[in-house]
């Protein structure tokens, strides 16, 4: 399970108010308590953070706000000392209006590095006089004008976001640079921002009439990437051990998700939404569930889940609020196919932070999931200072020392089902066959190979108590998630929003498979 931390949000162990790396360094205890793998750190480069640290101005420093590169340093090895790998957030689609490549590129016409950026002269009719019709991420046109040399550029972000121009075979050396900076430094992965924006027809031409009021994040799909994916796969192959990449692809489908996994030469792991953008109803989820293990299964992929991250709500808030919900979630998440990624705080199940007008930070409105975690009950919740976002619902209640001594608690659950799942070869990477059961329930078998080891999972998603039989009196409910049967024979029976991870009892033979 890979945890992610948005380092802003995590701990603040300088005072300022603002996480730090000196921070995540003291909550390495807690995340092996915990169980995880690896840690993905949100952007911690040197940033003007007009969006949280996704526009870098130098991807080889560390802001100021997060602490010195000694420090970085020492969250490495503390890492590694506990068996935690680290990946970095690399964000190869484009930089800070701040980065010296851009503020040269902007420079004049003729700089050297005029062509690492997107610059076009305007075409006087169409699009206010715009070279297309592209919309920004973030709301706006993907254009802005730059009176100094009189030509628009692109940033399919921010006005503070240009992106750089990929063909230019300078700009793939520069960041390919930057990857083996801190492969050199001993960090074991990244995980890649929008990757699949960096391949650009130089044409640049309009989007069709169809998808003119779409912004390109979610459709950009230019063949050309692929070659730069090969190329950052050959520099992550030439170090020793695992580094991994895990790409940010935001199309749809898992069909337009697998080809970035090339031959097994580019991408090791891509990320799927899917379960994500789902309505909480047990069909969608198995449809999702279907699809993947369809597309994936042809080219013998790994898949990579993600219930939440930095971008998006709460799993709990999304689900109306729901703990039980967010139980049942939870032991989905740490029970299929693939790499699970948590977002932190999630195993707290907290809820969006109310953040008022005149607290918010975030341009896109994303500030609710970046509320601080609170580590106790104390005023400032473990914080060296008064943080930055107001802090999420019931924090005197919720937080992780609260949580940690109470063995009922979501975060007690998470532990469990991240041990059972190292100890299990059927739950770490044995085949996922879905199983129809009743409409309500999302039922899969996990089965190694040789079918010495083999789980079965059913999740109820309604709030009724569902029937199902028990077609094998040899089943154990090893982990539920209301605690409830846990270590009994399985009778066949689900309560309402229960989920629960059966194995076999021990000495039992002749199983129904
Ligand atoms: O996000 C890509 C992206 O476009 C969306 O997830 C977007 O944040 C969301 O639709 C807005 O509501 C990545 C990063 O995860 C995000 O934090 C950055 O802001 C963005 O790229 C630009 O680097």
């Amino acid at each position: 399970m890979i945890y992610q931390i948005y380092p802003r949000s995590f701990d603040d162990a300088s005072g300022d108010g603002v996480g730090d790396l000196a921070g995540i360094r003291r909550r390495v205890p807690y995340l092996s308590w915990l169980g995880v793998d690896a840690l993905w750190l949100s952007p911690i480069f040197r940033s003007p953070m007009a969006d949280g640290g996704y526009d870098v101005s130098d991807y080889c420093a560390i802001d100021a706000t997060f602490g010195t590169m000694a420090e970085f340093d020492r969250l490495l090895r503390d890492s590694h000392d506990a068996g935690l790998r680290l990946m970095l957030d690399w964000v190869p689609n484009h930089t800070s209006s701040e980065h010296p490549w851009f503020v040269e590129s902007r420079s004049s016409r003729t700089n050297d590095k005029r062509d690492w950026y997107f610059w076009r002269d305007g075409v006087d009719d169409a699009n206010d006089g715009r070279p297309n019709n592209w919309l920004a991420a973030f709301g706006g046109r993907a254009w802005t004008w730059d009176k100094a040399t009189s030509q628009w550029y692109l940033h399919l972000f921010l006005p503070q976001q240009p992106d750089l121009n990929w063909a230019n075979p300078k700009v793939e050396a520069a960041m390919l640079e930057v990857l083996q900076f801190w492969l050199d430094r001993g960090v074991d992965g990244f995980r890649a921002d929008v990757i699949h924006l960096i391949g650009k027809d130089p044409r640049l031409l309009d989007q069709p009439a169809a998808l003119a009021d779409h912004d390109l994040v979610g459709v950009h799909d230019d063949p050309s990437t692929h070659g730069h994916l090969r190329r950052i796969r050959q520099v992550l192959d030439r170090y020793q051990g695992e580094r991994a990449m895990v790409g940010e692809v935001q199309l749809g489908s898992p069909a337009l998700l697998a080809p970035y996994f090339g031959r097994n030469d580019e991408l090791q792991l891509v990320f799927n939404f899917g379960l994500l953008r789902s309505p909480w109803d047990a069909s969608a989820w198995a449809a999702v569930i279907s699809e993947a293990e369809h597309w994936l299964q042809e080219t013998y992929q790994w898949p990579a889940w993600a219930l939440g991250n930095h971008d998006t709500s709460r799993q709990r808030s999304r689900y109306g609020g729901s703990e039980e919900r967010a139980r049942v979630a939870a032991l989905v998440l740490l029970t299929l196919r693939g790499t699970p990624f948590l977002f932190a705080g999630e195993e707290l199940g907290l809820l969006d932070a109310v953040v008022a007008d005149h607290q918010r930070v975030d341009p896109a409105g994303r500030d609710p999931v970046r509320a601080p975690i609170p580590w106790d009950d104390s005023a400032r919740h473990g914080w060296d200072g008064d943080p930055w976002l107001p802090w999420p619902p019931e924090a005197r209640q919720r937080n992780v020392s609260a949580a940690q001594s109470n063995a009922t608690s979501i975060v007690h659950l998470y532990r469990r089902l991240l041990a059972l799942r190292r100890a299990s070869p059927a739950l770490r990477r044995g085949r996922c066959r879905l199983i129809e059961s009743n409409p309500a329930v999302l039922a899969y078998d996990r089965v190694t190979a040789d079918a010495s080891d083999f789980r079965r999972v059913l999740a109820n998603f309604s709030d009724d108590t569902v029937a199902l039989g028990s077609d094998n009196a040899d089943w154990v409910v090893q982990i539920s998630t209301n605690g409830q049967g846990e270590g009994d024979g399985w009778r066949g029976r689900l309560l309402p929003l229960q989920a629960v991870v059966l194995g076999a009892s021990p000495g039992s033979t002749g199983r129904n498979r």
